[in-house]
């Protein structure tokens, strides 16, 4: 396993689970230097930054891209893939693959957590969201895969979605639409909320848990709230997750705070970060 940090440029996210913010170069020199092996980014678009300053950016401070979030897609341009205007759910599909297309470049996946949407609005039907749903996964699941990676679809709890609130519907979902280059991200907080047992639904899922969210009952750092992690972590280990382990949790009571109990809980729970041991 891998640990990892979130940073947001994106200011209409404001308040939202990111430890640092708007300055990508003091954020990275932060992951640093607390010991994380890579940052998940939460960008504005897929073209905020050019790709030579993120990999110079990541080679001066020796991380990896772990991963990038779309949501910006959502909060900044009102995109969804399940909204009832065709041309808006097209427009998701290609901001998408932007980010598919730049996370592959530095051998990244692209999340869909809010840009996924909901069912129900302008009369759409759970049925039509669905479709809409798997025709979007389709399209950019296979443009994943021709860049050899696969794409991370979060569900959401019950107050961001009512498409998927649970990682096993989920999974059922992807097997049965045969969608096999999708996975899932599995986010604790959003777990804490649905499950009733994190550990066995993480055991039942297995080879689709893509990437993990690592947050508190509470969206502080794990450690801050009471989610008690034991199970949790002995269920990545036994099905073998070998993913990044990243924190997408508020900078409460403050970024260095959320930072430090964050490498601290990983290395309590999963061991050293591979930057620790080179
Ligand atoms: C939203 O709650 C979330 O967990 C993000 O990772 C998805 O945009
Ligand atoms: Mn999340």
């Amino acid at each position: 396993m891998k640990s990892a940090i979130t940073i947001s440029l994106v200011s209409e996210a404001r308040g939202g689970p990111f430890v640092y913010w708007d300055d990508l170069e003091a954020g990275m020199a932060a992951a640093a230097r607390h010991g994380f092996d890579a940052v998940e980014l939460f960008l504005p678009g897929p073209d905020a930054i050019p790709f030579e300053t993120l990999r110079d950016l990541l080679a001066k401070y020796n991380l990896k891209l772990a991963a990038l979030g779309t949501g910006g897609g959502w909060v900044k341009h009102k995109l969804r893939l399940t909204d009832p205007d065709s041309s808006v759910r097209a427009k998701a599909v290609e901001f998408i693959a932007a980010f598919i297309d730049f996370a592959a470049r530095f051998q990244a996946q692209a999340i869909i957590g809010s840009m996924q949407g909901r069912s129900g609005e302008n009369g759409s039907t759970r049925e039509q969201a669905l479709d809409w749903l798997a025709g979007g996964l389709r399209v950019l699941g296979d443009r994943a895969m021709a860049r050899s990676q696969s794409l991370l679809y979060e569900p959401l709890n019950r107050y961001e979605t009512n498409l998927f609130c649970r990682s096993g519907e989920a999974a059922a979902f992807l097997e049965q639409r045969g969608l096999r280059s999708v996975n899932l991200l599995c986010d604790l907080y959003h777990m804490n909320i649905e499950e009733s047992d994190i550990a066995a639904t993480l055991r039942a899922v297995g080879p689709r848990v893509g990437h993990v969210h690592f947050a508190d009952s509470n969206r502080r750092a794990i450690g801050l709230g009471h989610t008690v992690m034991a199970p949790i972590a002995a269920a990545l280990k036994d099905i073998n997750y070998q993913g990044y382990i990243s924190a997408e949790v508020q900078p409460i009571p403050d970024e260095e705070t959320a930072a430090r109990e964050t490498i601290a809980s990983y290395r309590k729970w999963f061991g050293q970060t591979a930057a620790a041991t080179h």
